[in-house]
């Protein structure tokens, strides 16, 4: 088989003369051209090349694949970041959506007394005070009045009573609105605290403190079990609404208890003696036909939430 290649081969060296280097041709007719031994040593390191030209191709082939593994692997990472981004965000919402769900009361603050922030569900956070030092830690105080002076106001219209107001260094009133969506938020339990001009005290404790919302006019709803060394003068005012000199829930047709008693309050069909009676001037108007020690010199209603 050789020895025919080599004939045929020999044959083509007379056409090589009549081409040049430049022919294209001119490499084929050199190879035939070439002895038998230089034609399989040819032969021999034209397989290496088309070998090597194999693995070039082989290898080239499994970059290109790996290039592709590479593009797919980092086009699953980056679902997987965005998937990671949105679920972080989830978390964040959730977690935010926790801390609105889960109320800030004063029991956050356990152990101290001053003004801190509160959060309750469905209302803006909001100041209030704290109270760790007369019933124990955890009391928010929605409601103070010392009668050493008549410097503050208690005669508002409805919307005053609603927002609060009033001076948290001195007297005032947290609001008929927050009141409602603290009160709402987890049970509560209400500690009326009551001192003399001797600083002698006396206290009122309901058990299960709650009121209706606005569209009810924040009736008075519960008071739970009573219990204390004053009186209780609140609980015959259970499902009584609550009425300014503006706004007059009543129940007493011939009166506006808000106005004439001077005092926004809790009525319930009589116009009977508040916290929120004009000043006069003396201790004598706390003393005279109310329930409390005589010679109140000052109230503090005080909230705490039932759960630890
Ligand atoms: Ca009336």
């Amino acid at each position: 088989m050789i020895k025919y290649i080599f004939l045929f081969v020999t044959g083509l060296a007379s056409i090589k003369g009549d081409l040049t280097p430049k022919d294209p041709f001119y490499d084929s007719l050199h190879y035939a051209t070439l002895s038998n031994g230089d034609f399989q040593e040819l032969q021999i390191e034209e397989d290496n090349q088309l070998y090597k030209t194999q693995a070039i191709n082989l290898l080239s082939d499994l970059l290109t694949l790996y290039s592709q593994l590479i593009q797919e692997q980092q086009s699953k990472i980056s679902d997987l970041k965005s998937t990671v981004d949105t679920n972080s965000r989830l978390i964040m919402d959730l977690e935010t959506q926790l801390a609105y769900c889960q109320p800030i009361s004063c029991r956050s603050f356990a152990n101290q007394s001053g003004v801190f922030e509160i959060k309750v569900p469905q209302i803006e956070a909001f100041r209030a005070v704290c109270d760790a030092e007369i019933a124990g830690s955890g009391w928010m105080v929605i409601y103070r009045r010392t009668t050493d002076k008549d410097s503050s106001n208690f005669q508002r219209d409805w919307q005053t009573y609603e927002n609060g107001f009033g001076d948290f260094d001195d007297d005032f009133f947290i609001g008929l609105k927050k009141l409602y969506y603290t009160l709402k938020s987890e049970p509560h339990e209400l500690y009326v605290h009551l001192s003399n001009e001797y600083n002698e005290t006396s206290f009122a404790h309901y058990d299960n403190f709650s009121i209706g919302n606005a569209s009810e006019s924040y009736m008075l709803k519960t008071l739970g079990k009573f219990s204390g060394d004053a009186r209780d003068f609140m609980s015959n005012r259970i499902d009584g609404k609550f009425s300014t000199y503006d706004r007059d829930n009543d129940g007493v047709d011939s009166d506006n208890c808000a106005s004439a008693s001077v005092g926004a309050w809790w009525y319930k069909g009589a116009c009977d003696r508040n916290m929120h009676e004009r000043y006069l001037g003396n201790y004598n108007m706390w003393a005279s036909g109310t329930p409390w020690p005589k010679y109140i010199a000052s109230v503090q209603f005080m909230i705490r939430s039932k759960l630890d």
